[in-house]
């Protein structure tokens, strides 16, 4: 089994010594340089390359596992993944941060110093994405063979900066200088057609010839996804679109016309050129489905390719497969793997969809209408000939199985269909999802259940077990081990072990702990501490944070009008008792997004007048973090009490740092929206601030046609103030546009919970002013936040979608 020792290879050095060697053989034989002459960047891909090594040596041990078992195989598809840094993970899921840490000396640079170099790879926008990369990393840990497939961006999501208190947005070249975390595989590339037609195949009512218009290549590369705790190495493999031979044109390069000769290879490349940074919305652009497509196109073919190799019957393929779609943005895959089994493989029609139906589920992250992907058919038809007639002939059989089911209700036909008709036609890609996959899922039990009575409530009524909950969850590795050493260390003692961070329930053994006052002491100076690192503000006031995206449905709105009503109480009464608080957001904004971007806005101008105030600035700080990322996010979350989540009840699918928050001690305060319910159902309802309309009272205050935002403002004295400051000009004549929506529509109800929140923070006031308390709280987030680790999200995964087992990999012995 020992592929290493078939070869002949020696073991990776285990000593502080072979460490050394390795490292410093790495730097003269594959970086090319030596220890007078290396660079910071050469000390860093030097000691990159050498841990990358060692999960290699795991990685080889894995594949062999996985061939001689045969498995069923676990496929992620996804548009996005949020890796986060590197090093630090690969140094703890190697067990070699202090042979590093020991070893890097000699080339004259710290181990801190080489993971300042490490570059989160930024191949997402949010929750989504990061989601991809906690599933990945948990599957690894509970020994799931899985590949997770994506798109390599050149450019990831933009780095934000605040220009004049506005965002500004720049390009990611994120491997710009190299990645050493990556192993290209130019053998595996693929080709990926466009455009074009359709030619019926002599002799066949199905099969369809397509003689695509444009053909690129994909080629892969991929990243290496340890397990904790054990010896899998998984991988995420990420395609790159590139312009064939052939797509550059010698003779007009001869010819001095420069720009048309290399035209096709820059069309061909501009695929995989940019993360569309657009979050919970859809642009519509044809560029993102050729995206799509690409991805889906190169990770099928790949999959086939794998399955052929330890298979030859096709009636496998569902059982030895399946392909979770992470929302609809790989949901074309569904008609590309007809199209390969029926037009390429010549299978009958129903066979091939009998495999189709088995191999997919499809993960929905949304209930925002604006979020629920559609394609014009006339796009379609261009870009993807033969998958529009494909997806029609589904929809016409589906149709026929609902007309059967609910005889002569049209209404619900033109509800149900795969094509909107009115007021333009368009592909629906959710519909498509439902229709062509075993299980859909929601990602916490409100969503879900929302879902199946709302949006897909057609398709419940038609298909009811296709329909489950499966709560998000989040890395206790990365979120808390990695983010938050000091907490963790204390947690270890507390414990008696780290098997906690493999098994994240066993934190419950903290709630022994929560009324020792010297564990409470001790928990309460970490914090501090934290906060002293981030050095956002001063660490012994109440650390209030809102990291996420802009959304207007967030309502970071809300905690602005909050911000200005408390600015406005101490002015009024500057010798009052007040509670000093920092408050703290991060997060992007797309481009495109006015609203959000006028909220940023808005937010710097009210926190430049507090900071300009000397009665209130030394109460009140507003602090925003610029480029809100993954490792931005493992140094604020440490250092939080409070957690900020307060969408409007209905609208966040789940919510995942809000999780991580938790996990670290913060307090929540927030109202009943998607993880944020199971949260304080396991925290305890004491240990959370809630407030606010829940989702059934949202939606009929909406729809009701009663509500009058106004009515709040003339109704409430302090929210009229905060909205006539700003109206005013009080913050430097910023915010006309967010006072002028809240008094408007007020699509997401912000003046309906004002004044629920409002009291909700007074009251925050009131329990942090009882240190002790807040720590008893704290510890108590903290020590009932374990069935949120994704651990446990990828054992609901495996047991009730996927239906698959471990497969454990022998360890290296000698
Ligand atoms: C939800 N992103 C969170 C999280 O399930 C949830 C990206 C590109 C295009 C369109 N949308 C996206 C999302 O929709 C997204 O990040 N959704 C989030 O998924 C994980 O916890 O509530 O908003």
């Amino acid at each position: 089994m020992d592929l290493r020792q078939g070869l002949g290879l020696r073991r990776l050095g285990r000593t502080a010594d072979e460490f050394q060697q390795d490292l410093l053989s790495t730097l003269y034989y594959r970086r090319g340089t030596t220890v007078e002459s290396a660079s910071a960047r050469d000390a860093y891909e030097t000691l990159s390359l050498t841990v990358r090594d060692r999960l290699a040596e795991r990685r080889a041990r894995t594949a062999a596992a996985h061939f001689a078992t045969n498995p069923r195989w676990v496929y992620y598809l996804s548009a996005e993944y949020l890796l986060g840094a590197q090093l630090e993970q690969n140094l703890l899921y190697s067990g070699t941060g202090e042979l590093a840490a020991e070893a890097v000396k000699t080339l004259g640079f710290t181990l801190e110093e080489l993971e300042g170099l490490d570059i989160e790879p930024g191949l997402g926008n949010g929750g989504l994405g990061r989601l991809a990369a906690c599933l990945v990393d948990a599957m690894a840990t509970r020994d799931i063979p899985a590949v997770g497939y994506g798109i390599r961006y050149d450019f990831g999501i933009f780095k934000q900066s605040i220009s004049g208190g506005a965002q500004a947005e720049c390009p990611d070249d994120w491997a710009f200088q190299g990645n050493p975390w990556e192993f290209p595989a130019p053998d595996d590339r693929q080709t990926v057609g466009f455009y074009g037609h359709t030619e019926p195949v002599p002799g066949s009512q199905t099969r369809k010839r397509w003689i695509p218009g444009e053909v690129v290549l994909g080629e892969p590369s991929h990243m290496l996804v340890p397990g904790y705790g054990t010896e899998t190495v998984n991988i995420v493999r990420l395609w790159r679109a590139r312009g064939s031979e052939a797509s550059f044109d010698l003779s007009r390069f001869s010819a001095g016309q420069y720009a048309e000769a290399v035209q096709e290879a820059v069309r061909a490349e501009n695929i995989s050129k940019v993360l569309y940074p657009d979050d919970s919305t859809e642009l519509g652009r044809e560029l993102r489905l050729k995206q799509q497509y690409f991805l889906c196109s190169c990770s099928l073919r790949d999959i086939i390719r794998r399955f052929r190799l330890r298979n030859s019957d096709w009636s496998d393929f569902a059982d030895k497969t399946v392909i979770q779609l992470n929302d609809t943005h790989p949901t074309i895959a569904i008609a590309e793997l007809m199209r390969l089994l029926v037009d390429e493989y010549e299978l009958e029609w129903d066979q091939a969809w009998s495999i189709t139906r088995r191999t997919f589920a499809y993960t929905c992250h949304t209930l925002l209408p604006e979020a629920l992907e559609t394609w014009p058919v006339h796009v379609f038809e261009r870009l993807l000939p033969r998958h529009l007639e494909i997806i029609y002939l589904i929809n016409m059989f589906f149709l026929r199985e609902v007309e059967e089911r609910f005889p002569g209700d049209t209404d619900r036909l033109r509800r149900m269909s795969i094509i909107q008709e009115e007021p333009e036609r368009r592909v629906r890609m959710a519909h498509l999802a439902v229709v062509g996959t075993e299980a859909v899922n929601g990602v916490a039990e409100l969503h879900s259940k929302l879902l199946r009575e709302t949006v897909l409530n057609d398709f419940a009524d038609l298909w009811p077990a296709k329909f489950q909950n499966v709560t998000n969850g989040i890395s206790p590795r990365r979120f808390i081990k990695i983010a938050n050493p000091r907490l963790s260390d204390l947690i270890t003692e507390g414990l008696g072990g780290e098997g906690w961070l493999s098994d994240l329930d066993q934190l419950a053994g903290l709630e022994a702990l929560a009324d020792d006052a010297s564990f409470l002491e001790r928990w309460r100076a970490i914090k501090r501490a934290n906060k002293v690192d981030l050095a956002a503000g001063d660490p012994d006031s109440l650390t209030d944070v809102m990291i996420k995206r802009f959304h207007e449905y967030k309502r970071q709105q809300l905690k602005l009008l909050h911000i200005i009503t408390l600015y406005h109480r101490i002015r009024n009464d500057p010798g009052g008792d007040w509670v000093p608080r920092t408050v703290l957001f991060a997060g992007k904004a797309a481009p495109a997004y006015h609203a959000a971007k006028d909220i940023i806005r808005l937010i710097n101008a009210v926190g430049s007048t507090i900071a300009a105030d000397p009665v209130v600035s030394p109460y009140l700080k507003v602090v925003f973090a610029e480029n809100y990322n993954v490792t931005l996010a493992e140094r604020i979350i440490p250092a939080a009490d409070l957690s900020e989540q307060i969408s409007l009840a209905g609208k966040e699918a789940s919510g995942t740092g809000n999780m991580k928050l938790a996990l670290n001690g913060a307090l929540t305060i927030g109202t009943l929206d998607g993880a944020n319910i199971e949260i304080r159902a396991r925290v305890g309802a004491d240990n959370f601030f809630l407030f606010g309309l829940d989702a059934f009272q949202a939606a009929e205050l909406r729809y009701s046609g009663q509500y009058r935002a106004r009515d709040n403002y003339e109704r409430d004295g302090e929210l009229r103030a905060a909205i006539d400051a700003i109206q005013s000009g009080a913050f430097g004549g910023v915010g006309h546009e967010v006072a002028g929506s809240l008094l408007g529509w007020d699509e997401y109800l912000t003046l309906a919970d004002y004044r629920a929140y409002v009291d909700c923070q007074d009251h925050v006031d009131r329990v942090w002013r009882d240190q002790a308390t807040w720590s008893r709280m704290s510890v108590l987030n903290t020590a009932h936040s374990g069935f949120f680790s994704a651990d446990r999200t990828v054992s609901d995964y495996a047991a009730r979608i996927w239906r698959v087992a471990p497969v454990p990999v022998p360890r290296d012995e000698d």
